[in-house]
C-alpha cells in the first residue's frame, strides 16, 4: 500500500520535517493530521532553511496536494503568514487544503494557554504558549469549539462568537483578571481571515481517500512525539493532542485498513522542550556536548534551549510498539562524530529490578535510573557518507544498538540537515 505514517519516537524534533520532505519527493500528497503552529518542522534546501509550523512539509514540491486534516488545530492569521512567507520565497502553495472540520485556534485560546501557565508554581507544562492546549479542551468540551466550517459561515460565526466570548470573558477575569476580547474586534479579524481561507476548505478525508484508491502515495506527517501523546506520553507533560500514529485514523479521516507503512523517527540521542521527566538527561554542565555544535537543539517555534540526553532504548521500545513501526529512521547520528564515548541506556533500575517496559506512574519513572552501556565513539567526519559501508565500523556497530534494542529495522540514517546527507538503507 502506498501510504506512510512519519512519526516521532521521541519528545518531538527528532528531524520528521526533514525526512517528510526526503520522502516528499515522491508523494502526490502529504498531510498533517493533528497539533497546530506548536510544532517547528525544518527543511534545509540548498543553503536555504524552511522553518514551517502548521503547513506541512511537502510543500516544497510543487505539484504536491498538502493537507491540514481534521485532526488539526488551525491559528487563521499564523497560517496566512507562513503562507505569505513561502510565497514571497517563490514557493508554490497552491496545493494546500484544509479539512471543514479542523478546529480554529481563537485569541483567547493563547492568552489562556500562556496565563494558565504564568499562574502556576507547580506543575507547570513548559507549553509553547500557543494556545493547542485550550483549542482541544473546547474541542472536547463541545460547547464552545468553532470549527473551520463554522468560521466561514458568518452567521453561524457570528452567532457563535458572541455566545463563546460571554462565557471566555468571564472565566479569564475570573481566574485571572484578565481584560475581555471585543466581539466586534475579533469578527472583523477572522471574517477577513475566512475570505482568504474559504478557496482551501474542503472535506480532506473526500480528498485523501480518492488518492489512496488511485493508488497514489500519500504521507501523514506527524508533529511533536509519542512521548508528547496526551494518551502514551509522560501524562501531564504531553501536548493535547495524538502525535502517535494512531492519530492518523481519527485525524484525518482514513481508515486504518488504508495505513501501508509506519516510519519511526529517532534522533541518535535524546532531547526534549519543555518540563516533564527524562530519565537520561545530561547534567548541565555536559548538555552542549549534543546542544551546541551541529546539534543545534533551539526550539524551532519559541527559541527556547533543548534539553538533550543519551539515547533511551526502553523508550525506543515502547515507541515502536505504540506505532506498529516497521522502519525505522535515525536521524542526527553526526552530532555524535566528536564523542569519545557514547553511552547507550538499555533499562531501568528500579528499587531492586532492571525494568524494559516505559511505567505510566511519574513516581515510578523518577525512581528508575538508566542502565548504561558505554561504546567507544568513532571520531571522525560521517557527514559525507552515502551509503551504510561509508560509516566507521564503530557507529554502524552504535546503530546495531538502537535497532536491536527499539526491535526495528533501521531503513535510513540521516547524517546532517541537508536532503543529501541521507544514507538509504533499504
Ligand atoms: P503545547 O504548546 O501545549 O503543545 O506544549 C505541551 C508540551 O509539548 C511540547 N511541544 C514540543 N516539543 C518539542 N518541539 C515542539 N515544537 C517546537 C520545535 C518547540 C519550540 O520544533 O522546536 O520551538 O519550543 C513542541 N511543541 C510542543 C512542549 O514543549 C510542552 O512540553
Ligand atoms: P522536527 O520537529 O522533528 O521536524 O525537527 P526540528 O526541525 O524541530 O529539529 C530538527 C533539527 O535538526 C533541525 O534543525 C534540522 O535541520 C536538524 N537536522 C535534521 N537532520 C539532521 C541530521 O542528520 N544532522 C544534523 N546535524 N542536523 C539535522
Ligand atoms: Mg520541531
Amino acid at each position: 500500500m502506498s501510504t506512510v505514517v512519519v512519526v516521532g519516537l521521541q519528545w518531538g524534533d527528532e528531524g520528521k520535517g526533514k525526512i517528510t520532505d526526503f520522502l516528499a519527493s515522491q508523494a502526490d500528497l502529504v498531510a498533517r493530521y493533528q497539533g497546530g503552529n506548536n510544532a517547528g518542522h525544518t527543511v534545509v534546501v540548498g543553503d536555504e532553511e524552511f522553518k514551517l509550523h502548521l503547513v506541512p512539509s511537502g510543500i516544497l514540491y510543487p505539484g504536491t496536494q498538502c493537507v491540514l486534516g481534521n485532526g488539526v488545530v488551525i491559528n487563521p492569521g499564523v497560517l496566512l503568514k507562513e503562507l505569505a512567507g513561502l510565497k514571497d520565497r517563490g514557493i508554490d502553495i497552491s496545493g494546500l487544503k484544509i479539512s471543514d472540520r479542523a478546529h480554529v485556534i481563537m485569541p483567547y485560546h493563547p492568552a489562556l494557554d500562556q496565563l494558565d501557565e504564568a499562574s502556576r508554581t507547580k506543575g507547570k507544562i513548559g507549553t509553547t504558549g500557543r494556545g493547542i492546549g485550550p483549542a482541544y479542551v473546547d474541542k472536547y468540551a463541545r460547547y464552545d469549539a468553532i470549527r473551520m466550517v463554522d468560521l466561514l459561515d458568518e452567521a453561524e460565526f457570528t452567532e457563535r462568537l458572541t455566545d463563546v466570548l460571554e462565557v471566555k470573558n468571564k472565566t479569564l477575569d475570573r481566574l485571572f483578571g484578565h481584560p475581555g476580547f471585543e466581539t466586534k474586534a475579533i469578527l472583523d479579524e477572522y471574517l477577513g481571515y475566512a475570505e482568504a481561507l474559504r478557496p482551501m476548505v474542503t472535506d480532506t478525508s473526500v480528498l485523501i481517500n480518492q488518492m489512496i484508491r488511485k493508488n497514489r502515495k500519500v504521507l501523514f506527517e506527524g508533529a511533536q512525539g509519542t512521548l508528547l501523546d496526551i494518551d502514551h506520553g509522560t501524562f501531564p507533560f504531553v501536548s493535547s493532542s495524538s502525535p502517535s500514529s494512531g492519530g492518523v485514523c481519527a485525524g484525518t479521516g482514513v481508515g486504518p485498513t488504508r495505513i501501508g507503512k509506519v516510519v519511526g523517527v529517532v534522533k541518535a540521542y535524546s532531547t526534549r522542550v519543555g518540563e516533564g521527566p527524562f530519565p537520561t538527561e545530561l547534567p548541565e554542565d555536559l548538555v552542549s556536548l549534543l546542544r551546541d555544535g551541529r546539534g543545534r537543539e533551539y526550539g524551532v517555534t519559541t527559541g527556547r534551549p533543548r534539553r538533550c540526553g543519551w539515547f533511551d532504548g526502553v523508550i525506543a521500545e515502547y515507541s515502536v510498539r505504540i506505532n506498529g513501526v516497521n522502519a525505522l529512521v535515525v536521524m542526527k547520528l553526526d552530532v555524535l562524530d566528536q564523542l569519545e564515548t557514547i553511552k547507550i541506556c538499555t533499562g531501568y533500575r528500579y528499587r531492586n529490578s532492571v525494568i524494559k517496559e516505559f511505567p505510566a506512574s511519574l513516581k515510578v519513572l523518577a525512581e528508575c535510573t538508566p542502565v548504561y552501556q558505554e561504546l567507544p565513539g568513532w571520531l571522525c567526519d560521517t557527514t559525507q557518507a552515502k551509503e551504510l559501508n561509508d560509516l566507521p565500523p564503530k557507529a554502524r556497530d552504535y546503530l546495531s544498538h538502537i535497532s536491536d534494542l527499539a526491535q526495528a529495522p533501521i531503513a535510513m540514517v540521516s547524517v546532517g540537515w541537508r536532503r543529501d546527507e541521507t544514507i538509504m538503507i533499504e
